[in-house]
Order: structure tokens, then C-alpha cells, then sequence
């Protein structure tokens, strides 16, 4: 088999706190000013690519960026020579310092929009990196997973800039994109899904990151054939409801998708062009609101579990342990495992409950690359989930990461120097990241 799904899982960096900086996501806003644990988070976030490789998945490592990110602090004037502390009682600035040490990188679901070159018509892997221009926090990253990106998979894609960084056309990447194919190295049917479009309907309470635009542009970048390409709005009351991307109420892998009836403004017309584009035959599973509402979604992250090819055509699950312990998203798993009828055969949960505190599930920790074997040795073997490389990481995060943080340590004194110390030593395991310039380290 030429192409093979590869998974690539940010590694969830030092500064790992509670912020409540993204509106629209419960879980964020709930858990804010909660005390965050770093050292497990990472290495809830390392069990789980060591999981996946072991069921003979191809597993890569994204390492953090540099946080607290000085430049961006200095665009609003603040630094940590001067009276940082004195920003805790300055709601602007207290916002900027959070931002500026989120370890938002850990969901690489956002990092960029990936199309296999199966599905181009120049049969090119295309990557574009997302602008994630609706918050502070997230936007920071574009620039810097670009530099990351172009280090891991540059000899291997042709990637792209994000698109610029203005209302109509944020971006917030492989979330809010799904692909449906007979198998991964065929041509495939992709699904953008967008919150917004000029002048059309729109959620009332909470933000719509993902435009309209923006998917048509990167549909152009990618020379994506109309014929295997659809554009789809998402529901406006699920994102009204905390469904802040199209990862949070459905999920899809080769030939399967799984929804939430919900999922879709217009589902009818979407079901009708999908049976038309796609030359393979679907296994679909619609989830009513009456076996699962909206809210026990939103409350388990059942979608955000990652629907994983084994071989054979058959499939497992990498759900996170809150789908096990709502009652209806597990016996909606429950039933799907059952149900022969689809090649969905067995649900693993995992716990990840650091990142899920923060609004990122299991699907939301990961980018999906297509790549052929000879792609996939040309990233650098830093980047390889290898066992020995994982253990490494465990090591250094048992004994530089700290083990808590409650969010006004980032208002510390010696929090950027603590925190960039230990950003060296992940760039001793990580030796490219050397290359990429900090001026002000
Ligand atoms: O953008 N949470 C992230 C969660 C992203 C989940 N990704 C996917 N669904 N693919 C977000 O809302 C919270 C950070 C804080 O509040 O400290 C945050 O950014």
C-alpha cells in the first residue's frame, strides 16, 4: 500500500495552564483559573501517541513552540524585566500574559489544513498552515508552526502560508475539515465545514471561527476537483450550543462518518451531494438528539475521538474517558461497536483529561498526514513517535516540567526564565528546532 495515514500529535508543552481565554468553548470558560498540572498533561499526551503506535499506527511528535512568547508581549509593551505582577490587576494585560504562555500548540487538529496527494489534481501533498486569527492566543501559533512545519515536512509538501489574518477569512484548520475515501491511498471526497459566510446566517451567542472564504481559498491552494470537494455550513445552534468546531460533533475516516443530526445547517443537501461525489460506497451513522443531545456531546467529546484504520478495513476508537462516563455517549459507542454492520470494532478510552479541561478531546491532540513510505522516512527521526524517543521525553518531563500551575504563575518574575530553560531541553531532543530563531533568547 503506496499512502498511509499518519498521525501527528502535539507535545504538550511546560506552560500548560488555565486560562479562560477562548469564548465559545466550555470547557475553557468552566475551568478557568483551575490549577493546570503540566507534567501529567504531557504525559497523558505521550501515552496516548505511544497507544496509537502500538496498534501499528504511523505516530509523529510536534514539539511546543517557545512560551512565554517575549515578542508578543513586547508588541503590547509588556516585558518580564519590568513589574509583570503588576499586570494580574490590568484586565488587558492579564489577558496578553496569559496568551502569551498558552500551550495552545498541544491541538494540532488546528495547526493546519492537510489535503493527501491522492485527492489533488497536481498530486501533491498540500499543507496549509491555519492564520487561527480568531484569538490572541491561538494566532501567535501560525508563524511558528509554519517555521515548525517547513522543518518537519518541507522535503515532503507543498506548504502553504496561512492566509492573512482578517475577518472573512480566519482559519482554524483540520478541525473543521473531514475526508471520506474508499481507502486512505485513493482519491478522496473532502468535507470543509465553515461557521460563517458574508451576509448568511450565523450563531447568535458564540463565535464562528471557521469562514466560508477561507475553505474556498485553501480548496483553490490545494487544486482540490470540484467533483471531490464539498462545502458545508455547521449548524449554528450546535455552535451556539459550545461547538466551537466541526471536531466536536462529528467524526470521519475512510468510509465512515459519524454525526450528530445536528452537525449540518442543511443535512439533506448535504447527504444528496455527498452520495453524489463520493464513487465508494458510505457507511454513515446519524446520532439523533434523543440518543445523544447537543449538551452530553459537548460535556464527553464522544466526536473528538479519533476513528482509526487497523488494516484489513477494519477500525478502533480512541475515545477520551468523560465519553465512557456520560451515560448516553457511551451507550451510543456501545452501539456502534455492536452494530456489525459498519467495520468499527472495538472503542479504547484514554485519559487525557488535562487537554480536555482546556476543550481538546483526543481528535483535537492530533493532524491526520497522508504519506507515502518514502515521505514518512524523510521526516527528520526526532519527529518519529519511536519508543526510545518517547521514553526520552518522559524523562525530561519528569524532571523539568512542573508538576502544577495555578494561572497567576505566569505572572511571576521567573516564569519566562523557568519555562525557557526548559524549552531548551526539549530542543535537545528535538536538535532541528535549533534552526528556528528566537532574537530574544
Ligand atoms: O481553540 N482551547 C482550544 C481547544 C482547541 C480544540 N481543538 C479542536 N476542537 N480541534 C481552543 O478553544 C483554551 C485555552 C485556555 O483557555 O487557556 C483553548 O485555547
Amino acid at each position: 500500500m503506496p499512502y498511509f495515514e499518519v498521525q501527528c500529535d502535539g507535545l504538550i508543552g511546560p506552560t500548560h495552564n488555565y486560562a479562560g481565554l477562548s469564548f465559545g468553548n466550555v470547557a475553557s470558560a468552566k475551568n478557568a483559573q483551575g490549577i493546570a498540572y503540566p507534567r501529567q498533561a504531557a504525559l497523558q499526551g505521550i501515552a496516548k501517541m505511544r497507544f496509537v503506535a502500538g496498534l501499528g499506527i504511523k505516530q509523529l511528535i510536534a514539539p511546543p513552540p517557545l512560551r512565554p512568547n517575549l515578542a508578543m508581549l513586547a508588541d503590547f509593551g509588556l516585558s518580564y524585566d519590568t513589574d509583570i505582577a503588576a499586570t494580574l490587576d490590568h484586565p488587558l494585560h492579564r489577558g496578553v500574559v496569559r496568551a502569551a504562555a498558552s500551550a495552545s500548540t498541544m491541538w494540532t487538529a488546528n495547526a493546519a489544513m492537510v489535503s493527501p496527494a491522492p485527492d489533488c489534481t497536481d498530486g501533491a501533498l498540500h499543507i496549509t498552515i491555519a492564520n487561527l486569527a480568531s484569538a490572541l492566543h491561538r494566532s501567535q501559533e501560525a508563524q511558528e508552526r509554519l517555521a515548525l512545519f517547513r522543518i518537519m515536512f518541507g522535503d515532503v509538501a507543498n506548504i502553504h502560508v496561512p492566509l492573512p489574518s482578517c475577518t472573512p477569512f480566519t482559519d482554524e484548520g483540520a478541525a473543521n475539515h473531514m475526508r471520506l475515501c474508499s481507502a486512505h491511498h485513493h482519491a478522496g471526497v473532502e468535507i470543509f465545514v465553515y461557521g460563517r459566510d458574508d451576509g448568511g446566517v450565523a450563531p447568535a451567542r458564540y463565535p464562528a471561527r471557521q469562514t466560508r472564504k477561507a475553505c474556498e481559498a485553501i480548496i483553490a491552494l490545494h487544486h482540490l476537483p470540484e467533483e471531490r470537494t464539498l462545502l458545508v455550513q455547521q449548524h449554528p445552534d450546535a455552535i451556539d450550543a459550545g461547538v466551537f468546531h466541526n471536531d466536536v460533533i462529528a467524526m470521519s475516516n475512510e468510509t465512515v462518518l459519524i454525526y450528530h443530526e445536528q452537525s449540518f445547517l442543511h443535512e439533506d443537501a448535504f447527504l444528496s451531494e455527498l452520495h453524489q461525489k463520493a464513487e465508494f460506497p458510505l457507511c454513515l451513522i446519524r446520532i439523533s438528539e434523543d440518543e445523544m443531545p447537543i449538551r452530553d456531546a459537548v460535556e464527553s467529546y464522544f466526536y473528538n475521538s479519533q476513528l482509526l484504520s487497523v488494516g484489513a478495513g477494519r477500525m478502533v476508537i480512541v475515545a477520551p474517558t468523560e465519553t465512557r462516563d456520560n451515560h448516553a455517549a457511551n451507550a451510543a459507542m456501545q452501539r456502534i461497536i455492536a452494530d456489525k454492520s459498519n467495520p468499527i470494532d472495538a472503542v479504547h478510552y484514554l485519559d487525557v483529561r488535562e487537554s480536555m479541561r482546556n476543550g481538546g478531546g483526543p481528535a483535537c491532540l492530533r493532524l491526520r498526514l497522508v504519506m507515502e513510505e518514502s515521505a514518512w522516512r524523510n521526516v527528520p527521526a526526532c519527529f518519529h513517535a519511536m519508543p526510545e524517543q518517547l521514553a526520552r521525553l518522559e524523562d525530561m518531563i519528569a524532571r523539568h516540567y512542573p508538576e502544577e500551575l495555578p494561572p497567576e504563575a505566569v505572572h511571576r518574575a521567573h516564569f519566562a526564565t523557568d519555562m525557557h530553560a526548559i524549552y531548551q531541553k526539549i530542543v535537545e531532543l528535538f536538535p532541528p528546532l535549533a534552526k528556528i530563531s528566537h532574537s530574544y533568547l
